[in-house]
């Protein structure tokens, strides 16, 4: 079986890929000048690392003193030494203290990858003995819900859940009620996926909140937003609104093998500083796993290969 660290290597392969391939074009056997520093910022640009991130790599860089020839290995070391520092202050685990329920409030764009990180995510957390539940907050699609067994059966976890169309606020309510009861150890509650400009269903995300607060005024005690890597640079402006509106504490960045997008991370890091709790790198149960700032910089740099 192949580790997840491998699978983060062919996950980010296209965005590596492009990185190499664009070194291997400008770096043959030249010292680190003006021109090569502005041919790399442009790189690093077109791999989604974000015009701020990439200036202040470049920056850096500057400031190094190359005075030979320089390897394409050592441009490839000294980013990936950049894009580590940039990227290590997102690290961050979820501390469940002694909280019982933890309540993890699951929050995105539509077809982010909410439901199936909780899946992920709850059978994770199953097989290290805690007693999960997950409340089937999005009323809106039924498919969400049949979604949603398939993965708690998979997991073998609580599914709560309601009538078709009932209000998800009401929902949850009962759901956070249901695991108190039942001494759950987590509870996930899978809402609604919802563009960041349709402010009737930010609203009702509010409500949510409101709701839950009701049953445990400490609830929910982890927000987690998804984020969906293929969006590249949309991603800021997700992590921008969604903090307006809830208090989003970190987020799951899903789909980094889909795409040459990877350096997407570091736009966040420099633009929207929040942490990432997990990446998922599949569609598979064991596709998730948690962020480690090394590992994705030489992954990202290509220098695993
Ligand atoms: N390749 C890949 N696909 C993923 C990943 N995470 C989720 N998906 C897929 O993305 C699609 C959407 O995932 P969902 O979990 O349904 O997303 P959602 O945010 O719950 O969607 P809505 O409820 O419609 O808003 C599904 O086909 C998933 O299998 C990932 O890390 N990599
Ligand atoms: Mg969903």
């Amino acid at each position: 079986m192949i580790s997840f660290f491998q699978k983060l290597g062919l996950g980010l392969k296209k965005t590596s890929d492009k990185i190499s391939e664009g070194l291997k074009d400008i770096v043959t056997k030249r010292t680190l000048d003006d021109d090569l520093l502005q041919e790399l910022e442009d790189l690093l640009i077109s791999s989604d690392i974000g015009v701020k991130a990439s200036a202040q790599i470049i920056k850096n860089f500057g400031t190094l003193k190359f005075d030979k020839q320089i390897s394409q290995t050592e441009i490839k070391q000294a980013l990936a030494q950049e894009l580590e520092s940039l990227l290590k202050p997102l690290e961050a685990h979820i501390q469940f203290e002694n909280t019982k329920p933890y309540v993890i409030l699951m929050v995105g764009v539509n077809g982010a990858g909410k439901t199936t990180t909780i899946g992920k995510l709850a059978s994770k957390f199953k097989a290290q003995g805690k007693q999960v539940s997950i409340i089937a907050a999005d009323t809106f699609r039924a498919a969400a819900v049949e979604q949603l067994e398939i993965w708690a059966k998979r997991s073998d976890v609580r599914l709560f859940k309601g009538a078709p169309n009932c209000d998800s606020a009401g929902l949850c309510y009962d759901g956070i009620n249901a695991a108190i009861k039942a001494g759950d150890d987590i509870v996930f509650i899978d809402t609604a996926g919802r563009l960041q400009n349709k402010t009737g269903l930010m609203d009702e995300l509010k409500k949510v909140v409101k709701v839950i607060k009701k049953v445990c005024e400490q609830a929910p005690h982890l927000t987690l937003l998804t984020i969906d890597a293929t969006n590249g640079q949309n991603a800021i402006s997700q992590v921008e609104i969604f903090k307006q509106i809830v208090d989003v504490n970190g987020l799951v960045v899903t789909k980094l093998d889909g795409s040459a997008k990877g350096g997407v991370l570091a736009a966040i890091a420099k633009e929207c500083p929040t942490n990432v709790y997990y990446i998922g790198v599949g569609e598979q149960i064991d596709d998730l796993d948690i962020f480690k700032a090394d590992e994705y910089a030489q992954t990202l740099v290509g220098l695993t290969d």
